[in-house]
């Protein structure tokens, strides 16, 4: 993903903090009724869950799909992905604004989101620390499409307080095949 995301941070970010995470939620659930659960369902019910729940099942599953949509040369949404888009809103270089700007204000630490809602209509939103559209508790609801991470441990070596520039340099790495692929499994 170099030079847009550097290989040192995606090391420590996959390899500490993502790995803390999973470990911790395996330990979270382990023993309880939500063991066997999917995780979606367990984010369905996630205010009855507990924080440590919470934190690591959103560290775990939100890390997942940022790995994943992320790729080395960009490419393009498919055809039926980019129609909803300029439809929803307006234009592709409007859409990556609205998220860009999702991004880059989100206070302190959180995710910025492209996700469908109940009603099969694209949208975007942040949320805070770990949480995502999946979340019982969280204020914007739906199926995760595209994941930006925005906690500073995902930019700070590279780009220190500079999260705008690290926002800007995330287009040139969106795995648009991977997020045509979850837009056509929601709808
Ligand atoms: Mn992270």
């Amino acid at each position: 993903l170099e030079p847009y995301i550097d290989a040192r941070t995606m090391e420590i970010h996959y390899d500490k903090h993502h790995r803390a995470y999973f470990t911790n939620y395996v330990n979270a659930v382990k023993g309880t009724a939500l063991e066997n659960s999917p995780i979606e369902n367990v984010f369905s019910g996630i205010s009855k869950a507990g924080d440590a729940v919470r934190n690591n099942g959103g560290g775990y599953y939100n890390h997942t799909l940022f790995w994943n949509n992320l790729k080395k040369g960009s490419g393009k949404p498919s055809s039926e992905l980019s129609d909803a888009i300029t439809k929803t809103f307006g234009s592709f270089d409007n859409f990556k604004e609205l998220f860009s700007t999702a991004g880059k204000t989100r206070f302190g630490s959180g995710w910025a989101w492209l996700y469908l809602t109940s009603e099969k209509k694209l949208a975007i939103g942040s949320t805070p620390n770990q949480d995502n559209p999946l979340m019982d508790v969280s204020a914007i609801k739906g199926t995760p499409l595209l994941a930006l991470d925005v906690w500073e441990h995902a930019y700070y070596l590279k780009y220190q307080n500079r999260r705008p520039e690290y926002v800007e340099a995330f287009w040139n790495v969106v795995n648009w095949d991977e997020v045509s692929k979850r837009y056509k499994l929601a709808m």
